[in-house]
């Protein structure tokens, strides 16, 4: 990745010059950054190198934070955004810390007040450092222009090995401006930060080969962790010499074709029927980047209650955090599959165990009411999937519902083609990520799939991707409300609304006192809204109508928001409530 001939080796510099020449170094051809006053020099030096990297302005910082997340989850290089010092430096906070829960590699670099006046709350000074502590993999105040060069050099070096996560360089302003000659083979220095035992010692994994031949019941269960290890090849192998079915969480989607006889698709909270009761049953559970998750999980006794567990993962301080596991093994997953596939036989007797799969899958399909005269969300994404099933379609989600419904009706099958927030569940992740998805990727299909709250977190980024031809998709399943929160509501409040209706305060719809299925006047007008940023924009109600509004969308040039019309009072299912088991799922 590293480019040495371009770097300057006897020439003084400036702080900001060295940061971003030390950018291009490692590969970075695109980052997202807002200017400010203590960031200001280095824009001045991104004109320098415009030539080799492009900068993009968001219309808010989160938003750069989350496009960088696109860029990264959707190439598997770092991602790199950019903010000058207090309120900008602080409005990437949300998209770090989303980048450390989804173990995603992330650079965010801020401006800082100058040296003398740091602790002197000074004009938009925050200590970003440390209000980043916990949420980052590593974070960094620079002091010494000298240490500029090194600490770039650290920070890729972190985010591209081991467990992936965000890295913090907040950089003062006369560190930006001050000048030295680079040295740029400066050693590391990071003691303590070990990368070498990242291969599973071998009997290890032959005690993984035993415990598969022992078993009838095995399961795969596979995260974010396959993708990050770029192993989605490797599991496929592994699956189809073994016979072993797979389930994915949502940061797995993608890991495993959806349309593989053994794939079980998502399980959890709002997983698959035929995945959930798998692994209530299966003996052997193979858990490959994974983390336990409780949305996955439910009650962590009766998760895999019957199974002997295996748990493979690159962070040895996951392997039994919150459920206790029979082997485990520190490893990264692409090593460990590589070095296992040799070891293994196609399973014998599993055959009854893969028919018993099979008939869930019959019984339990994800399911929606196909005659609802009018649009439901389900049926929007499965028409979304079927349309555009034979191009390059790269989707991204809001938080809520539609997440869900994106996750269990859009058909995956290829990684890296389906982008989340997971851990942290961040409302207004899907329009910037679906802009840094599109810069990497400019011939792609990029659809953000989103609710109407989760949009108006972030929908200023509309004006980005019109100004920087980044020609975004967005469907969007417009409820009126905060559904997800509404149906919990339904379920667990006794359906009593509090603030979960998006429109004015004096319409009946606030306080649950409306009459329709669909909310008749409709607030905002976001096709108003997408035209006025300069994008296309359609709104659609009838069902009749809804493949050629898609068609529409899908061919036009430049970004689009498909204002889909969808009823409220639909819930996600099935549904496990927090906490309780397979045994308590909610079908209807
Ligand atoms: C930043 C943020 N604030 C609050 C929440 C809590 N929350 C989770 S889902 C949800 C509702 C999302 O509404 P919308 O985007 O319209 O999606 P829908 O559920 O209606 O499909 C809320 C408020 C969150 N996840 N993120
Ligand atoms: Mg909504």
């Amino acid at each position: 990745m590293e480019k040495t001939n371009q770097l300057a080796t006897s020439q003084l510099l400036s702080g900001a010059d060295i940061l971003v020449q030390a950018l291009v170094h490692h590969g970075v051809d695109t980052l997202f950054a807002y200017p400010g006053g203590a960031s200001m020099p280095l824009h001045q030096a991104l004109t320098r190198f415009s030539d080799q990297l492009r900068t993009i302005l968001p219309r808010h910082e989160q938003g750069g934070g989350f496009a960088a997340q696109g860029f990264a989850r959707s190439t598997g290089k770092p991602g790199v955004c950019m903010a000058t010092s207090g309120p900008g430096a602080t409005n990437l906070v949300t998209a770090i810390a989303d980048a450390r829960l989804d173990s995603i590699p992330l650079i965010a670099i801020s401006g800082q007040v100058t040296l003398p006046v740091i602790g002197s709350d000074a004009f938009q000074e925050t200590p970003i450092v440390e209000v980043c502590r916990g949420i980052t993999k590593h974070h960094y105040l620079l002091t010494d222009v000298n240490d500029v060069a090194r600490v770039v050099r650290e920070a890729f070096h972190i985010v591209t090995t081991g467990r992936p996560g965000p890295v913090l360089i907040d950089v003062p302003k006369d560190v930006q401006l001050e000048k030295c000659i680079p040295d740029w083979d400066q050693p590391l220095d990071l003691p303590g930060y070990r990368v070498d035992h990242y291969e599973a010692p071998q009997e290890q994994l032959e005690q993984v080969a035993a415990a598969i031949k022992r078993a009838r019941r095995p399961v795969l269960y596979c995260g974010g962790g396959i993708i990050a290890a770029n192993a989605s090849q490797q599991l496929q192998q592994f699956s189809s010499k073994t016979g072993i079915p797979v389930t994915m969480t949502l940061m797995g989607l993608g890991a495993f074709p959806s349309g593989e006889e053994l794939c079980l698709d998502m399980l959890g909270m709002h997983g698959a029927v035929y995945a959930n009761k798998a692994i209530r049953d299966c003996d052997l559970l193979l858990a490959l980047g994974v983390r336990f998750d409780d949305r996955v999980t439910g009650k962590l006794e009766e998760f895999a209650r019957n199974a002997k567990i295996v748990h493979i993962d690159i962070d040895a301080s996951e392997l039994n955090k919150n459920k206790p596991t029979h082997i485990p093994i520190v490893s990264d997953v692409k090593y460990a599959l590589e070095e296992l596939l040799p070891l293994v036989e196609p399973c014998e007797g599993i055959e009854p165990w893969q028919q018993q799969c099979r008939e869930w899958k019959e019984q339990y399909p994800f399911s929606y009411d196909q005659d609802f005269d009018g649009i439901l969300q389900q049926h929007a994404i499965a028409e979304l999937s079927r349309l555009t099933r034979d191009r390059e379609t790269i989707v991204s989600v809001g938080v809520g519902q539609h997440q869900m419904w994106a996750a269990q009706f859009f058909k995956l099958d290829k990684p890296r083609t389906w982008l989340s927030s997971s851990g942290l569940g961040t409302m207004g992740f899907g329009l910037p990520a679906a802009m840094g998805v599109q810069a990497a990727h400019p011939d792609a299909l990029v659809v953000d799939i989103d609710g109407d709250g989760s949009l108006q977190m972030n929908i200023q980024e509309l004006a980005t991707c019109f100004c920087e031809k980044l020609p975004v998709k967005v469907l969007l399943l417009n409820n009126q409300h905060l559904g997800m929160v509404v149906q919990w509501e339904d379920r667990f409040m006794k359906g009593n609304r509090a603030h979960t209706y998006l429109g004015p305060i004096d319409d009946p719809e606030a306080t649950g006192q409306g009459k329709d299925a669909f909310v008749e006047k409709r607030y905002p007008d976001f096709v108003q809204i997408a035209k006025g940023y300069g994008c296309g924009g359609a709104a659609v109600s009838r069902k009749q109508d809804l493949e050629g509004a898609i068609n529409e969308m899908i061919s036009y040039d430049g970004p689009f928001v498909l204002d889909v019309h969808v009823p409220y009072q639909e819930h996600v299912l099935p549904m496990i409530p927090s906490g309780m088991s397979v045994d308590d799922m909610i079908l209807e």
